[in-house]
């Protein structure tokens, strides 16, 4: 059974959930990956998120773009955390996006990250779960160390060639 949930409103927000979908990968986290849309096809909607519990989805990482219902109608029927993204648009800059997903009302939260945030949702879920999972709590502390390390490297080319050189 996977333990997370991958959805995204169209195949057009697929560069941004692969990014999701990578970090998972990365850290050995099993997940099922799908393309439903709330508006376009609202039973095959309920239909996925009234089985999340059963299919055994411990979190639900959703985006969408514009009208970005998808994620807040995942959180208003799977009881476990729902992390949403919102796309990137052309009309307005993914603020219509945020917006939706963002402004969620009291009782029903969506945990939203930045637009365009795919792999940080992958990190949140992948965190969430690591509260009861020590491995790979330890694999998200090495994660953290090597992003340290990438920093410091930076650093030292910085200080060796100079600004103007670098
Ligand atoms: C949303 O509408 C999708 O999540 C996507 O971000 C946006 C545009 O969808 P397409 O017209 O590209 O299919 O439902």
């Amino acid at each position: 059974m996977a333990q997370v949930g991958i959805v995204m409103g169209s195949d057009s927000d697929m560069p941004i959930m692969k990014k999701a979908a990578d970090v998972l990968e990365e850290l050995g986290i099993s997940f099922d990956m799908r393309i439903i849309s709330a508006h376009r096809e609202p039973q095959e909607f309920f239909d996925y998120a009234n089985s999340a519990e059963a299919n055994g989805f411990k979190v639900i990482i959703a985006g969408a773009g514009m009208a970005a219902h998808l994620p807040g109608m995942c959180a208003a029927i799977f009881p476990m955390p729902v992390i949403g993204i919102p796309m990137h648009t052309t009309s307005l800059g993914g603020k219509d996006s945020l917006y939706s997903i963002v402004q969620m009302p009291s009782g029903i939260p969506v945990a939203t990250v930045a637009i365009n945030g795919g792999a940080n949702a992958g990190l949140l879920a992948a965190k969430i779960l690591a509260t009861s999972d020590s491995a790979l709590l330890d694999k998200l502390k090495a994660y953290s160390a090597k992003q340290k390390d990438a920093v410091v490297a930076k650093d030292q080319k910085l200080q060796e060639v100079g600004y103007k050189n670098y």
